[in-house]
């Protein structure tokens, strides 16, 4: 078998699919940081996942977490740093179906972190498998008649969990959208709203971002706008679940 080498993309370029939806959240994230004065005094924790091929052109210092690891990772450097914004930056595979363990634990803890989790409803990188964000009957790669829920679950809920459940204090949970102007500009309020609380010491912030993967759904990016509009948010409604005290 003929093993085809991928060249990595270039320091300011990135290997992002024409249509998704990280580009935009990335940029959204640069914006905030710049505005809020922290472009010096910041870090993005990685996760395992299409953001990986989107590094390069990231404008942050930046460290690599294993897979699933990133809010574990993000706690232990802000506890060394904690003069620093620390922030994850994750799939919804890596942050919820493979890392449930670490988010549950930063957001029980209350830890003074930001983790920003891009739900598009599937593993994107690895080719589009089931996560537990896929919607009931939607065909992925491992769920090829369709999420059959009673076998697997159903769609999993972080910021709503978070900011509802017995014995959770966290500082601000959120959903927002990168589907059009209205969503982007709400979603850009919401991480404004989870980085402050982290700069003013309030503990633990999370926005979940709703994200077209034009390649994995096999839609164009309009397709893929009706998809989020309709049962997408259907599922997972836009809001703040947690607004900062
Ligand atoms: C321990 C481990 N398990 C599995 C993988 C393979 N893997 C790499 S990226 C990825 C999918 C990530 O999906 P998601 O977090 O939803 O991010 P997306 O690519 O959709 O943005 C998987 C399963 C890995 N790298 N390491
Ligand atoms: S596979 Fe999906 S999430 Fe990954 S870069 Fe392509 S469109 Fe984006």
């Amino acid at each position: 078998m003929e093993i085809v080498k991928k060249t990595p993309a270039k320091l300011g370029t990135h290997d992002l699919c024409p249509g998704c939806g990280h580009g935009i959240v990335i940029r959204l994230i640069e914006e905030v940081i710049e505005e809020l004065g922290q472009e010096n005094n910041q870090i993005v924790i990685a996760g395992v996942g299409c953001v990986c091929t989107a590094t390069p052109a990231m404008r942050f210092d930046r460290f690599q977490a294993a897979h699933g690891r990133a809010a574990a990772t993000a706690e232990g450097v802000k506890r060394v740093r904690p003069d620093v914004l620390v922030f994850a930056y994750q799939g919804d595979g890596d942050a919820y179906t493979i890392g449930i363990a670490e988010s549950l634990n930063a957001a029980y803890r209350n830890e003074n972190i930001t983790q920003f989790v891009i739900n598009n409803v599937n593993f994107g990188m690895t080719g589009g498998q089931m996560s537990w964000t896929t919607l009931p009957g939607q065909k992925t790669m491992t769920s090829v008649s369709g999420r059959n829920a009673e076998l697997t679950g159903l769609p999993f809920h972080f910021p709503e969990m978070v900011a509802g459940s017995k014995g959770f204090h966290v500082a601000y949970a959120a959903r927002g959208a990168v589907i059009d102007a209205k969503t982007i500009n709400q979603t850009k309020r919401m991480i404004r709203s989870a980085l402050e609380a982290q700069l003013n010491g309030e503990g633990f912030s999370v926005v979940e971002i709703l994200s077209p993967c034009p390649t994995n759904w096999h839609m164009s990016p309009k397709q893929c706008r009706e998809q989020i509009t309709g049962p997408i948010i259907a599922e997972y409604p836009l809001g703040e679940f947690k607004t900062r005290d």
